[in-house]
């Protein structure tokens, strides 16, 4: 039997899905695709799941598309159509990420480069390996930022530095990212997966229904002027005023004791 292309283990609340190519640095073929799909959803529907970790396998962290992937070959017009992939693959990736219900951490171990760099740094927090790397290497092909890119990368690092970014495909260092403000931390190399895991061990005792909320609202807020984010931020405490977690939080605080947040 093939090894599957995600591998996915769980410590407590926490899981940890770990891209699984090493030879190819954890490339997107659309098989892999599929597999990071499936355990996404298996996440998301699992109720004792309260945060997510993404990893790679051996020394990269995704390469972006396998450019060798039987999607990359032309069709009876002579032409790949690209569009397609990112129709089927890289939208619906993109998307899921930001409509998990607990947090999502990239545990960035090595090279992220293109799709790979953007599914990265579309996740909730990035904490990524002090010899990691971020490539925006889209421009190298003749391609645009995908996977969200065009629109994390200015909301991220403003005009000047996405689009410098982009339009050179340099390599960032780990270190010079977090400088930046792209990602939340840089760790060193051997301290990277325990400093990833203590961060969700840390977010799944917190209201994590609250935490997807709170990330759905500020990617909600992008969109909107003042008026509106204050209108849906009244919509959303509402909502989660009602819940059990408020309740809870309120009542532990008073009781002087720990929480225990259960809602999803
Ligand atoms: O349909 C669509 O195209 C739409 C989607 C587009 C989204 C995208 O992600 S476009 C961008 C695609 N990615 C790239 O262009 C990156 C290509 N890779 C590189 O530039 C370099 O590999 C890296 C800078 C990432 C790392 O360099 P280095 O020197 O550390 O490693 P390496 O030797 O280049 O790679 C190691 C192996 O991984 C090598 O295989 P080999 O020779 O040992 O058998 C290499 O071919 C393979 N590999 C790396 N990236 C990819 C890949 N194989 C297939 N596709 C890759 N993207």
């Amino acid at each position: 039997m093939s090894e599957p292309l995600v591998l996915v283990a769980d410590a407590g609340p926490v899981r940890t899905l770990t891209l699984n190519r090493p030879a190819a640095l954890n490339s997107f073929t659309g098989e892999m695709h599929a597999e990071l799909r499936v355990a996404l959803d298996a996440a998301a529907a699992d109720a004792s799941v309260r945060a997510v970790v993404i990893t790679g396998a051996g020394r990269g962290f995704c390469a972006g598309q396998d450019l060798n992937d039987s999607s990359m070959v032309p069709g009876p017009d002579g032409k790949v159509d690209v569009g397609a992939v990112i129709e089927a693959n890289y939208r619906p990736l993109a998307l899921r990420i930001r409509s998990m219900p607990v947090p999502v951490i990239a545990a960035v171990n090595g090279v992220a480069a293109g799709a790979g760099a953007n599914f990265a740094l579309g996740c909730d927090m990035a904490i990524a390996a002090r010899s990691a790397s971020f490539i925006q290497a889209f421009s190298k092909i003749g391609l645009v930022p995908d996977c969200g890119g065009t629109w994390l990368l200015p909301r991220l690092l403003g005009r000047a530095r996405a689009l410098g970014l982009a339009l050179t495909g340099d390599k960032l260092s780990a270190d010079t990212a977090a400088e930046m403000g792209l990602i939340w931390q840089c760790v060193e190399d051997a301290v990277l997966m325990d400093t990833a895991l203590a961060l969700a061990h840390k977010l799944a005792a917190m209201p994590v229904k609250a935490l997807a909320v709170t990330r759905q609202a500020f990617d909600a807020a992008a969109q909107l002027d003042m008026g509106q984010a204050l209108t849906l931020e009244a919509e959303l405490q509402r909502t989660l005023g009602h819940a059990h977690d408020f309740a809870e939080g309120v009542a532990a605080f008073q009781q002087k004791r720990a929480p225990q947040f259960s809602d999803r």
